[in-house]
């Protein structure tokens, strides 16, 4: 109750819930209260779901994540509010922005004092659960069940670490998306089945470096992958940020951890040190019959590539190819994992009152731009996969083009519970979407803000605002890594003309309307959420 009392909540006793509180939904009682099912991946782009109709995901189908949205809603807008693993952790876990909850930056900053939904829904009854990534530098707060992974986690024999290790992360035998699934069902199994429960089922797949599951590691190895239009774009009309970022798959790729040619490990360039011995760590962590298949599938092709001595736009197609294969083949174990969680839950009769959502920390580039990673306020990263199925409220089949962003899963989740949300959580239930109609008072714009700079990639500060078709992006701040100079830069992009976002059209005539328009909303956003640095 401790938390309801500090966020001076009124308790809304279950004996009272109100048809008004539930929408068209019948007076629930405390037994038919939902379960939530929050299947989280690593990195999984929107462009690699077949749900979503890319090209690239026409030649490697995820036929189970589409059946969540077949029988669901596919949110064909879902954005994030900062491109990144923990920041957007703590958006999920808080409901608020990033500066509010504190993770601005990957690996530093949360504010462990704020409400976490977990311990709300707890309080109210409902059995709680978090399996695979956490990566937040706080304890998991709220949860009865965790068995989470170290940091980043590891794809093969993986160490986790939960409530009966004390305190340590042990190894096991298994590849990580599989044992998540493992540990998700054991969680189900041993819950009290008198209350509802709350899962949050975290992937590490497919985060870098992609290595795929024993089965499918020579998966799609006779297919071609469509290379993105903008794949050889020159960054012209641009900020710097855009040229001065290290997310390529040309330069900033890396032979060995990336694109796994052991063979290479002494001679290639592109190769930091510390990460090829992170390679080899990983392939050390293999069982002897997991290495071997692993050099069974990777040793033959890797002497053919460098017998071939590829070079220019042949060698960079082949990284090209390598990237998306093997980041696909990390793809499929997730789809069959999502199969087998959604066929336990069919044959225990709970595919009825569980709302399953499948979502991602963050989109990530196919290559577009020729990039890879994520970050930037461009579309392929700022925007994320997110699908919800839950037949008892959304008809089977449906679509929203409503602009949401991770901010949005906490109060979803305390309102579907019949918990009202404490006043300072940001974000707004996406229940009152479900029906399919878009509430006249829902957003018109949303805020983003990446902070992570100086880091890994090299991308620099910004913040914006993104409307149905407009958007406008400030780069910010002191030039702090090599040559980096101090930025101050707009960007403004018609999407609808523009999809791709390769004309900057900030400046240009004709566009001081809707620039001061976009200006307005995004200083408004800054006074009204106090944002301290822009
Ligand atoms: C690691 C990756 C980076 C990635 C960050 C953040 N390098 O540092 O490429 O941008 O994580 O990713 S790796 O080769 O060590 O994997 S996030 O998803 O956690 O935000
Ligand atoms: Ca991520």
């Amino acid at each position: 109750m401790d938390n309801l009392k500090k966020a001076g909540l009124i308790i809304i006793p279950i004996t009272l819930f109100s048809p008004y509180i539930y929408g068209q939904q019948d007076v629930q009682t405390k037994k038919s209260r939902p379960n939530i099912i929050h299947i989280m991946t690593d990195d999984h782009s929107f462009q690699t779901i077949s749900a979503y109709g890319h090209p690239i995901s026409k030649l490697a189908p995820t036929p189970n994540i589409d059946r969540l949205a077949n029988e669901g809603m596919l949110f064909q807008q879902a954005f994030v509010e900062n491109s990144l693993s923990t920041p957007s952790r703590a958006c999920l876990i808080t409901g608020l922005y990033s500066h509010q909850n504190g993770q601005r930056q990957l690996g530093k900053g949360i504010d462990s004092t704020k409400i976490f939904f977990s311990e709300l829904l707890h309080e109210q009854g409902y059995e709680t659960g978090v399996v695979g990534k956490w990566h937040m530098q706080c304890e998991p707060k709220g949860f009865d069940f965790y068995h989470i992974l170290w940091d980043q986690g590891d794809y093969y024999n993986p160490a986790f670490r939960s409530k009966n290790s004390n305190g340590k992360y042990i190894k096991e035998e298994g590849y990580a998306t599989t044992l998540t699934t493992d540990h998700s069902i054991e969680f189900l199994e041993q819950r009290d089945k008198d209350k509802p429960f709350c899962l949050l089922v975290h992937h590490k797949a497919p985060h870098r470096n992609w290595m795929p599951e024993e089965k499918y590691l020579d998966l799609y190895e006779d297919v071609e992958f469509p290379k993105p239009s903008t794949f050889y774009d020159d960054y012209s009309t641009r900020c710097s940020a855009a040229s001065t970022q290290d997310m390529t798959v040309d330069k900033t790729m890396e032979f060995v951890h990336d694109l796994k040619v052991i063979e290479l490990k002494d001679t290639a360039p592109y190769n930091k040190e510390g990460n090829i011995k992170g390679f080899e760590n990983s392939l050390k962590r293999m069982t002897p019959s997991q290495r071997t298949a692993w050099e069974n599938a990777y040793h033959p092709k890797n002497e053919k590539f460098i017998s071939d001595k590829l070079s220019g736009n042949e060698l960079l197609d082949w990284k090209f190819q390598r990237y998306l294969r093997d980041y696909l083949r990390c793809i499929k174990s997730i789809d069959d994992e999502v199969g087998r969680l959604i066929q336990y839950l069919e044959k225990e009769g709970l595919l009825e009152n569980t709302i399953i959502v499948y979502t991602s920390d963050q989109g990530f580039y196919m290559g577009e731009h020729g990039w890879f990673d994520k970050r930037f306020m461009y579309e392929e990263s700022f925007r994320t996969p997110l699908i919800i199925r839950y037949p008892k409220a959304i008809k089977a089949g449906s679509k929203t083009n409503a602009l949401v962003q991770n901010i949005d899963y906490a109060p979803t989740y305390l309102s579907l519970a019949g918990i009202e949300k404490p006043e300072e959580m940001s974000g707004r239930s996406l229940e009152t979407l479900f029906e399919g109609e878009k509430p006249a008072d829902w957003r018109e714009s949303l805020y983003y803000h990446y902070y992570d700079y100086p880091a890994v990639h090299n991308v620099r500060k910004h913040d914006g605002v993104r409307t149905d078709r407009y958007k406008l992006i400030h780069f910010y701040g002191e030039g702090e890594m090599a040559d980096d100079e101090d930025i101050n830069c707009n960007e403004l992009y018609d999407l609808k003309s523009d999809p791709n976002e390769l004309n900057n059209l900030y400046g240009q005539n004709g566009y001081q309307e809707i620039t001061k328009e976009l200006q307005d909303t995004l200083n408004k956003y800054r006074k009204d959420l106090k944002v301290d640095e822009f």
